[in-house]
């Protein structure tokens, strides 16, 4: 359904000097992770359209475009025609009907077409970059073309010349804003196109209604993650696996438990993909090299990954204990603190539990089999008292990832910082109890559909936390 014609729909032009980042801008805003970036000046060597379209709706149209190449040139061009203001418009739609198709000033052509067919423009520096005159001469073409003109800082990481930036690029542009398009979040986006909103008041009722529009479906992917992540818990802790006949004719117990092992990280790999899918992230590379392998990439069934993701040993036995009812919940697992915890006669107790029953295990002795007549016909689901806590650890930390990544990141996901550590021990304590007793019923049950709307609620505020942190949440 397109209730507007296309007309209707704004359009931007991302317009810079090669390799300022406008691709990886056009990428961050239309949330495509297809268009080409590159650390090669001259990647973009044609303009392209791209349409953001929203539940039916056309909402904006960027178009990427080449850089600058000779802009002093094109304006000693443009000074032999234009003289005053009534002229200067004149001299930009001659300058391209003019070089069009020819080989001289082809990337200029490319820039400045959208521009005559009614895009406004966005200009795109780098903080990175000190400003100097010399960008003038392109600034002032864009004056030249009296379209409505935002300035982008694309800020990076290093030398930051923001400041001098400002002050230039003020006295050409309506309106100058600073965006990081490898880091901006959802909320930096909509206030971007906020400002293109003030910008321009031809398409401020078109633009109102994309942030409206955008942000709906942003609560809409929010809500399906936690929904797919439930169904992850469901599906990894109760997974049972049937022999096939001539596995259970002549047992290899190392190939079934590896067999086993694989349909976990199936589910986790598919719940994963469909997350990242409706981000509309549709390449993201996952790195094989193991010591580069963040946390959570490392493989499900790494030492690694048990060590540093999921439960400390003395937490699990207080959540289970505390989940139990033994303790009515009265105990603070959080604010009473490791040390401090053992010292109280609940906690030597529990301490001395720990000592006594907790193994280094490999998380793969803990699966239950189901013997029919002596022979064993299914195994599953794992017994591993931290299998809960590490595949929960290892889906909050995708989703953190995926939340700090933009569509223009073309490097392989990484987690955020390097710490090694998960998230799970940093939660709230209610959540943390909250989500002990749930995924323990779940581990009990025979159908993990049963639980998955009480998943979802206790699931749901940590997710929201995160997105807040990640400036993913869609103002109310
Ligand atoms: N550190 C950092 N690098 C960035 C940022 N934005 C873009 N880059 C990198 O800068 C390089 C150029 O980015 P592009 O988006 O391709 O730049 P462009 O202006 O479209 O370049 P051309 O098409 O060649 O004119 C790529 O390697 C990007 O990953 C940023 O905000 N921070
Ligand atoms: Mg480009």
């Amino acid at each position: 359904m397109t209730l507007s014609s296309t007309d209707q729909v704004p359009k931007f032009a991302v317009i810079g000097r090669v390799n300022e980042g406008k691709s990886s801008v056009v990428s961050t805003l239309t949330e495509n992770d297809r268009i080409a970036v590159g650390p090669d000046p001259g990647t973009t060597e044609i303009s392209e359209r791209f349409d953001v379209r929203g539940d039916g709706y056309d909402l904006f149209s960027l178009i990427d475009t080449p850089g600058f190449e000779e802009p002093e040139r094109v304006l000693a061009w443009l000074k032999q025609r234009g003289e005053t203001a009534a002229e200067r418009r004149a001299a930009i739609h001659d300058f391209v009907k003019t070089f069009s198709g020819t080989e001289e000033f082809a990337a200029e052509c490319q820039l400045l077409k959208p521009i005559i067919d009614g895009a406004a423009v966005i200009y795109v520096v780098s903080s990175k970059h000190p400003f100097r005159p010399g960008f003038e001469a392109e600034m002032e073409i864009l004056r030249w073309t009296g379209a409505p003109r935002l300035a982008l800082i694309n800020k990076s990481d290093g030398a930051d010349y923001s400041f001098d930036w400002k002050s230039a690029l003020s006295q050409y542009f309506n309106i100058v804003k600073e965006f990081d398009a490898l880091r901006g979040g959802f909320v930096d986006r909509m206030q971007l196109l906020e400002a293109l909103r003030i910008m321009n008041d031809d398409s401020a009722v078109a633009l109102d209604r994309a942030i409206q529009i955008l942000s709906r479906i942003q609560l809409r992917r929010l809500h399906r993650s936690v929904d797919v992540i439930a169904r992850l818990l469901g599906d990894m802790l109760t997974f049972r696996m049937k022999l096939s006949e001539a596995e259970a004719a002549s047992p290899n117990k190392n190939a079934v438990i590896d067999r086993f092992h694989d349909c976990l990280r199936t589910i986790e790999t598919n719940a994963r993909s469909e997350i990242e899918q409706l981000f509309n992230f549709s390449r993201i590379e996952r790195n094989e090299h193991e010591f580069t392998k963040p946390i959570y990439e490392k493989d499900l069934f790494a030492e690694e990954t048990w060590q540093f993701l999921g439960q400390p040993r003395w937490v699990l036995i207080t959540l289970g204990t505390l989940a139990g009812g033994a303790l009515g919940g009265a105990v603070d697992i959080k604010t009473a603190g490791f040390s401090g915890f053992l010292a109280t006669p609940i906690g030597m107790l529990l301490g001395a539990v720990s000592a006594a029953t907790a193994t280094a295990g490999e998380p793969e002795a803990k699966i239950k089999g189901t013997n029919l007549a002596g022979r064993v016909v299914a195994i599953g689901p794992h017994k591993d008292p931290n299998f809960s806590w590490v595949i929960l650890d290892r889906a909050l930390l995708h989703f953190r990832a995926l939340l700090a990544r933009t569509h223009a990141v073309r490097a392989a996901m990484q987690v955020v910082g390097k710490e090694k550590i998960g998230l799970v021990h940093g939660l709230e304590s209610a959540n943390l109890l909250a989500l002990g007793k749930i995924m323990g019923k779940i581990k009990k049950s025979e159908s993990p559909e049963k639980y998955h709307d009480f998943a979802v609620t206790v699931l749901k505020p940590v997710i929201w936390e995160l997105a807040r942190k990640f400036s993913a949440l869609p103002k109310s």
